[in-house]
């Protein structure tokens, strides 16, 4: 059966994250990809001087109630950036009606990064978005986001009995798989660590100097596309970090590039990583 899934973020018009990157991606993994904009924005908030922004937060149950009306269905639900804390009850809705028996829901909390909450988002967003993650069948925080969803403090340098901690924390709280990225346990490599079914799993790669837009939605979109071609947790987890590397490694050098990652031109390795066609 062709696989219709649902991705839930925000549309950034410039600055290749969120939906400009999950519908190509996406894509390019064979998916039909079904949209619900959480709200529009003329540019990213990560370093330019302003954005436009208007709130899409009331569609959605107007958009929930059409589908419900429509039978639309979708195989699998991920979400990413978030317009407002109301919005996320209305997410949750969306995932309970629409979501087909058995398909999984994927949340990325897209809501911090360096330690800080990005602008806009403040603690009762943080609340929210607690209850949508611990609802979710994978999470992939990064160290601040999995902070502020277990309220511990965040460390810029740490070692393993710290993601030892917040990885406990999570799945006390009700996390199910976990796919925790950016964790660096030395100052020349990072990676993604995989919790699953008690399993810890870790895939170390090099680090690349140097802060890059956008990566997590990139990163998170090419899991879920492998993901959803049946790849287990790991593997996907495995593929997305090299795409995403790969990505950073066709960015870094271009100054007038500073807002995002070339994540086009790293697609035919996606795509051959996932040997589809
Ligand atoms: O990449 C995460 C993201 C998504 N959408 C918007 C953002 C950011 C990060 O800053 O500002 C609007």
């Amino acid at each position: 059966m062709y696989k219709r899934i649902l991705t839930i973020q925000d549309v950034s018009c410039v600055g290749q994250c969120s939906l400009t990157a999950a519908l190509p991606i996406l894509s390019a993994a064979g998916l039909e990809t079904a949209i619900l904009p959480s709200a529009v924005l003329s540019n990213h908030t990560g370093g330019f001087s302003g954005w436009t922004f208007t709130d899409l937060t009331e569609d959605m149950p107007k958009i929930r109630e059409r589908w419900e009306l429509e039978n639309i269905e979708f195989a699998a639900v991920y979400t990413g950036y978030l317009g407002s804390a109301k919005q996320i009850d209305y997410v949750k809705d969306i995932v309970k009606s629409r979501l087909v028996s058995g398909g999984r829901f994927i949340a990325d909390p897209a809501m911090a990064d360096n330690g800080k909450l990005y602008t806009g988002f403040d603690a009762n967003f943080v609340e929210e978005m607690k209850k949508l993650c611990f609802s979710a069948d994978i999470i992939l925080p990064n160290i601040t986001e999995a902070a502020l969803l277990t309220d511990s403090e965040y460390k810029e340098t740490y070692d393993r009995s710290y993601t030892d901690m917040l990885t406990e924390k999570l799945l006390k709280s009700g996390a199910k798989t976990i796919v925790f990225t950016g964790i660096s346990y030395k100052p020349e490599t990072t990676g993604v660590l995989v919790i699953e079914n008690g399993e810890r799993k870790y895939y170390e790669h090099r680090k690349i100097a140097g802060g890059f837009h956008g990566t997590g939605d990139v990163y998170a979109s090419a899991f879920v596309g492998a993901l959803e071609n049946n790849l287990p947790a790991f593997e996907a987890a495995k593929i997305a970090a090299d795409y995403t590397l790969e990505c950073i490694e066709k960015t870094k050098g271009d100054d007038l590039h500073w807002y995002g990652v070339k994540f086009e031109c790293a697609l035919p390795s996606y795509i051959k990583a996932l040997n589809l066609f």
